[in-house]
């Protein structure tokens, strides 16, 4: 029957309301501060729970966390706790004797909202529990009514654990089927004898509605109605106490999850869709995989719900992503992408446009449609994504937190994300852990996303209790103090009312929640897979539950809301409407990658010539301007106090400025700052970005007295100019790059970079890079023209701060080695075009400024991979006139030898090709070795797609050269691998290149700065041996 729990164990401290100076004192060290008295009170975390105290016969281990969470209050307020605990702390602290403290509460205190008082509850008191006469109330009613608080306060807390979750009633949702004792009634101080005597509610209760006071016995009903059915809600542990009584509210209130017909009809027609999809895919396509979502079929009707809600809230678009379990059905269903798009897929058909494609359970989709139920447009975009489960999470929230940026929508009204997860998948995968720490960083937030786990209670062909460490599979949203409701998917009213609560509370507090739909999956883990083989007892219990539509249906017809014959009339209707579109997807010849986009650039490609490049140089006047800019303090100079070393360096770029020459920082800032002036969105984020990693940017300028002061010159560079954001991140690769990259796919027209603080940490990354960056035109026909900025060379640091493993990136470039294109003006921008991605390594910051002005200058985006400096951010040699950064200069994808070699080519011995921070080092080799005459060094700055055309005429211009490819990496890393072959298809079978560098490796580099310097010797005089 009715469970009573016992107190102690299962409460929490409130979060502490005070805020003095010292932050709040415990009541334990309070009591024992307070001498004189011999109180026993236990709060120790051994919990000896129910020794007995002498003194006070309320004050026992059951209630001391309770005692010391008034007192806390009371600390804070005295007005906040009842007045019988004020007398009672104010005494105590007057040093009143053990046992004295307490003085029962005056019998007509006014009522608090909510609140009796206990006297005028005394009629129903009865028996040995009437409160003595004259004002007085015996101990006992005080004890009970602690009780009761800690009885309602233990449900809120742990009623999930005992709620049914699992429709197929095998095991608990949290992994523990235990009942412990102290949960059982008999354990309680109260019997059946009490069960009628009726208690005043305390105000963190709503189970009462307008009553203030009620039975036990009720009390324990509307408990278990809230808490304990279908519905298991983790929530006591968010420390905000307007949190926790919005969503006690939303639980307890009675009858608050009351629906009435047209709201059930709803449900159920939704169902009937989504059970009818694939049923019917089924019967078509029976050995096909799909990854069905029979099992958890109320996933259709609880996303729209969430939707319907959502828009009605003023929600106008919404960025989905989802893994493969149930995708076809949300395409279908929840987006309305037209059938005949998606029976297609399942017919093997030719593609109409460019690209490889990917499996139908990946695509993703876009769509602006009218959402009937609110008859509001809605845009509904999902992701689309690689198998790699839970990858797509930061990328969803990158796009919408730009979705969100460029319609001016600071709280996140108008656009949300909503993201799906399999249980294995969303404990397992840490990115589900990076996500959420972006959630309320400010500059990564959607302001809240829903997230729903189809919680089928399996992961492929693992077990639960073998897959996580965890209670529930969704503990990891605890972090960021996300509310957790679990919902039995049998129960879809129960569904509908947690998805409505989920919608609101994002709406309300713009902050992450969890819905845990507890399911389960009624095939294997795909379509042709044989579950019985490892799961033999959950699925012969499988196989004799009914599904959701047919017990919802049975159930409606039983409350008399619908007619068998109104259940067939639905299910046929969507019947028919499969079957048509099956007929007319009979009918197409080609698939169109094109139809699965899901971030479709309207109007950015119509009209332009596809091969035309936009001139990257800009007006003298625009790089004096930003550089000034960039070289002055704050406008309110006088006020805004600067560090003396950030003065120093405005001083040097002013010199830089009137020297007409930028260094590697100031090169970027005047392509960001061009960018801007243009009106193009410019957007940097990694970790420590705002200064640099290397302290040579400085973007954001930081008041020395005040706190939170700053000064970003950037964005004070023109009055009209685009908006330059620069933050600094968590310290996450795989959820930044992820998240820069969704951002990146929103609109073309930004320059959004990610710099890695050493770009030897891109790694933890590489999902997003195989998986998104380097293939997702490929798959999804999705452009992005992300910056990924990648500090490589080896400088003697060690082995994890050198190499940003160039060698990768060349290795999963899609130009062919043994084809040079046909040479003609386009030469460059076809290359570009044809690629998956631009690698590169630049000398010069003029070559870095024109790059990255470049990503917006094509007609196209690609996502570009720089490797970046660290010493020549501050070599003398490293700097750039502005003559070459001026209208009519361009990126030079190589700098060819410009000195004494030039003068006699014929002469020159050898070429020596190179590439990024080494050509400093040979030209520095070479001229101690006075071989400017004998070798010229070519810069390769573009690697990839590799510039034949430009690398044959400059090997054209020594005829007598013997040519060397040089670089400081080892031999199986670097440039090289990628650079020999495409070598010999420029040379056309010429004598072929030599290497010089250091010899294979294990590891990117060294630990000895000695080992370092020597191998550098030795490359270099390797380079230079004629
Ligand atoms: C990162 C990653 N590792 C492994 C896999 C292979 N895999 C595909 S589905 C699956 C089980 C997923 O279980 P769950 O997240 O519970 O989703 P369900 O299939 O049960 O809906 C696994 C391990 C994968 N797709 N991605
Ligand atoms: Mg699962």
């Amino acid at each position: 029957m009715h469970r009573v729990r016992t107190v102690l164990n299962n409460l929490v401290p409130l979060a502490p309301l005070i805020h003095n100076a010292a932050g709040p004192e415990r009541f334990a060290s309070w009591l024992l501060r307070s001498g004189k008295t011999s109180y026993t009170v236990l709060v120790s975390i051994t919990r000896h729970y129910n020794a007995p105290v002498q003194t006070e016969p309320f004050l026992n281990g059951s209630s001391s966390a309770y005692v010391e969470e008034m007192y806390n209050a009371w600390l804070a307020d005295p007005k906040s706790v009842h007045v019988s605990w004020d007398s009672f702390f104010r005494n105590s602290s007057a040093g009143a004797a053990p046992g004295q403290a307490y003085q029962p509460p005056p019998s007509l205190a006014a009522p608090g909202r909510n609140q009796v008082p206990v006297t005028s509850i005394a009629p129903y008191l009865g028996g040995s529990a009437a409160p003595a006469l004259g004002g007085q109330i015996n101990e006992k009613i005080i004890d009970d009514h602690l009780a009761v608080q800690a009885i309602i306060r233990s449900y809120q807390i742990r009623g999930h654990h005992i709620a049914k979750l699992d429709p197929l009633g095998i095991s608990s949702a949290d992994l523990d089927d235990k009942h412990p004792p102290e949960l059982l009634y008999s354990h309680y101080s109260f019997d059946e004898a009490d069960m009628d005597r009726v208690f005043k509610l305390p105000s963190t209760t709503f189970i009462g509605g307008k009553e203030k006071a009620l039975s036990l016995r009720e009390i324990l009903r509307r408990l278990e109605t809230a808490y304990c059915r279908h519905i298991g809600c983790e929530f006591m542990f968010i420390n905000s106490l307007e949190q926790c009584n919005w969503i006690r509210q939303k639980l307890e209130s009675p009858g608050i999850m009351e629906m009435d017909n047209d709201e059930k009809r709803l449900i159920l027609a939704r169902l009937t869709r989504a059970t009818g999809f694939e049923s019917f895919l089924a019967k078509k396509w029976s050995s096909e995989k799909r990854f069905g979502l029979e099992g958890c079929e109320i996933l259709i009707p609880a996303m729209k719900q969430v939707i319907d809600k959502s828009t009605e809230l003023g929600v106008e678009s919404i960025v989905m992503g989802m893994p493969h379990r149930g995708r076809l059905n949300v395409l279908a269903n929840v987006c309305r992408k037209p059938l005949e798009q998606i029976f297609t897929q399942f017919a093997a058909l030719e593609a109409a446009d460019d690209g490889s494609g990917d499996v139908k359970y990946h695509l993703g989709t876009y769509i602006e449609r009218l959402n009937r139920v609110t008859n509001k447009n809605i845009r509904l975009a999902v992701v689309a994504n690689p198998s790699h489960l839970e990858a797509a999470d930061p990328v969803v929230q990158g796009k919408t937190r730009a979705e969100q940026f460029y319609r001016g929508d600071g709280e996140g009204k108008k656009v949300m994300s909503l993201l799906l997860h399999g249980d294995a998948a969303f404990c397992g995968q840490g990115i589900v852990y990076e996500t959420f720490h972006l959630s309320d960083l400010p500059d990564y937030t959607t302001h809240g996303t829903v997230h729903i786990v189809v919680n089928n209670q399996i992961g492929f062909t693992t077990d639960p209790r073998h897959s996580r460490s965890s209670p529930y599979c969704t503990d990891v949203a605890r972090v960021v103090n996300a509310p957790i409701f679990h919902v039995n998917s049998d129960d879809p009213e129960s569904v509908m009312h947690v998805c409505k609560i989920a919608a609101e509370w994002r709406a309300a507090f713009h902050k992450d929640v969890v819905i845990d739909i507890v399911c389960y999956r009624r095939n294997g883990h795909n379509e042709i897979d044989e579950p019985m083989f490892t799961q033999p007892l959950m699925y012969r219990k499988i196989k004799h539950t009914s599904p959701v539509l047919d017990k919802y249906s049975e159930r409606l017809i039983q409350e008399g809301v619908v007619t068998p014959e109104e259940v067939k009339d639905v299910k046929d209707k969507y019947e028919k409407i499969c079957e048509e579109s099956y007929v007319n997807a009979h009918k197409e010849t080609h698939i169109k990658y094109k139809d699965w986009l899901d971030s479709p650039w309207s109007g950015f490609f119509e009209g332009k010539d596809p091969l035309k490049v936009s001139p990257t140089g800009v007006k003298e006047d625009t790089l004096v301007h930003i550089g000034k800019r960039m070289s002055s303090p704050p406008p309110n100079a006088a006020e805004f106090i600067i560090h003396k070393g950030i003065e120093r360096i405005l001083k040097s770029r002013m010199e830089m400025v009137e020297a007409r020459i930028v260094d590697w920082a100031l090169g970027e800032a005047m392509a960001f700052g061009s960018l801007l002036k243009e009106g193009i969105h410019v957007r940097l984020s990694g970790q420590d970005v705002e200064r640099g990693t290397f302290s040579h940017r400085h973007h954001v300028l930081h008041h020395q007295t005040v706190d939170k002061a700053t000064y970003k010159p950037l964005c004070h560079m023109y009055p009209d100019q685009g908006p330059y954001t620069v933050c600094n991140s968590s310290l996450s690769e795989f959820g930044v790059v992820g998240f820069e990259l969704g951002y990146s796919m929103t609109n073309p027209n930004a320059l959004v970079c990610w710099e890695a603080q050493f770009g030897d940490f891109n790694n933890t990354a590489q999902c997003i890079i195989d998986q998104f960056i380097s293939s997702g035109q490929a798959k999804w026909v999705r452009q992005s023209g992300l910056v990924m900025l990648l500090p490589h060379a080896l400088e003697g640091m060690g082995p994890e701060h050198s190499s940003a493993r160039l060698e990768r990136f060349l290795q999963m470039s899609s130009d062919d080695p043994d084809y040079f294109p046909p040479e003609s003006e386009e030469f460059a921008v076809r290359q570009l075009h044809d690629i998956n991605w631009i690698v590169a390594n630049c000398s010069t910051p003029a070559n870095y400024f024109h790059i990255l002005r470049r990503q917006i200058a094509l007609p196209f985006r690609k996502p570009l991979i720089l490797m970046t400096p660290k010493s020549l951010l501050r070599h003398p040699e490293a700097r750039s006139s502005f003559d070459l950064m001026t209208e009519n200069t361009e990126f030079l994808r190589v700098i060819p030898e410009e000195g004494p070699a030039t003068e006699n080519p014929s002469a020159v011995k050898k070429l020596v090709y190179c590439s990024g921070k080494v050509y400093y080092d040979l030209k520095k080799a070479r001229n101690e070795k006075n071989l400017e005459k004998d070798i010229a060094i070519a810069r390769v700055e573009q690697i990839s797609p590799f510039p034949y055309d430009l690398v044959k005429k400059e090997c054209a211009k020594y005829p007598n050269a013997a040519l060397c490819w040089a670089q400081e990496e080892a031999k199986n890393q670097g440039a090289w691998t990628y650079v020999q072959p495409r070598f010999n298809t420029t040379l056309n079978g010429a004598s072929g290149v030599s290497y010089a560098g250091r010899p294979t490796a294990a590891s990117p580099a060294t630990g000895s700065k000695m080992q370092h310097l020597r191998e550098l010797t030795a490359l270099l005089d390797d380079a230079m041996a004629v």
